[in-house]
């Protein structure tokens, strides 16, 4: 594993991608890494298809179905407005698990304000994919954060059906606004659980209080951007944390993950963040921190029958154009 010296002096998309073979190889994961399609700008999120297609987003504010040669569809039409810039865009996409009938799919972005002052915030959506993948259609926004802010940074923005077919999106706090994940009133630094007509469900932890807003699932995160289910159901995610204070955490419900009042990491370019604390009562400490993990699939736990995880391996390094998919086979 790549100690934290050679982490600090290495680029952050280096490190995060020397942790990701450390991870795999620890874990006797098999990866195959193949290049499935070119000609993409800054692909973000990937959702698997029927018959080996592939539906992907890429940040600028297109979605594109990808056959199964490589071949690229047009930009779908039917998006709603995006704030592309900075961090933010079209970020991720998901089937329903009910695509084959419904052909729902959910989509995460940069929502702009309808007022067009400069402000925005993510958003989550659902739309139909039309019959002839051309389009989407009888788009909804089921969500949208708040407030919104004028801030290119800290998006958040992973959509998790869960079992009981509720959806948890993670929500970043914005970067420069950073206490508020402590603030149940807002929804910055969040994970937020909602039904998939973007009503709350009666069972989420804050419900019936009136200091906190009832969407919220879990408080205290930074910058989230990497979710899953494992194979037994649990949620798992990590998060962008301040420099060496990457974070993969097990969100419960109601839990306080203690952004930024604690923290592993340190301001970027030195500093320590607040007192400088890494443990506090009413604060759940992470799984697992480290320099730098990667938000996607391969910065999840490895458990025992990942059966088929894949990764857009390339999301986070902004001028690459290809789609490489990893395909691991677990033996472990
Ligand atoms: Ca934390």
């Amino acid at each position: 594993m790549p100690s934290t010296a050679l982490c600090q002096r290495l680029a952050p998309r280096i490190c995060a991608a020397a942790l990701c073979c450390t991870l795999v190889s620890a874990h006797a994961l098999h990866i195959q890494l193949q290049v499935v399609a070119q000609g993409l700008q800054n692909p973000w999120a990937v959702a698997f298809l029927p018959e080996g297609k592939f539906l992907v987003t890429e940040r600028p504010g297109r979605m594109r179905v990808i056959a199964a040669d490589g071949t690229l569809g047009a930009p779908l039409q039917g998006l709603p407005a995006i704030a592309a810039g900075g961090q933010g865009g079209l970020l991720d996409v998901v089937l329903d698990s009910d695509f084959a009938h419904s052909r729902t799919v959910y989509f995460c972005y940069s929502e702009p304000a309808p007022t067009h002052n400069g402000t925005n915030s993510t958003a989550l959506a659902k739309a139909q994919l039309s019959a002839d993948q051309t389009r989407l259609e009888n788009l909804q926004v089921i969500f949208s954060q708040r407030p919104k802010k004028a801030s290119q940074l800290h998006f958040g923005c992973r959509i998790v059906e869960r079992r009981d077919s509720t959806l948890l999106l993670t929500l970043g706090e914005r970067y420069h606004f950073k206490e508020e994940a402590q603030n149940l009133q807002n929804h910055l630094g969040k994970i937020v659980r909602i039904h998939k007509d973007g009503s709350v469900p009666k069972d989420n932890p804050f419900v019936g209080r009136s200091d906190a807003l009832p969407e919220i699932w879990s408080y205290g995160h930074r910058n989230p951007q990497g979710a899953a289910l494992a194979p037994d159901g649990s949620y798992w995610m990590n998060e962008h944390g301040p420099q060496g204070g990457d974070e993969i955490n097990r969100p419960t419900a109601g839990n306080n993950y203690g952004w930024p009042v604690i923290t592993y990491g340190e301001n970027y370019g030195g500093g320590k963040i607040g007192d400088g604390k890494t443990h506090q009562a009413g604060m759940a400490q992470p799984v697992h921190h480290a320099c730098t993990i990667c938000a996607n699939t391969c910065g999840c736990p490895p458990t025992s029958h990942w059966a088929s995880a894949a990764t857009a391996a390339t999301r986070k390094k902004p001028n690459q154009s290809a789609l490489s998919i990893g395909v691991n086979q677990l033996k472990s």
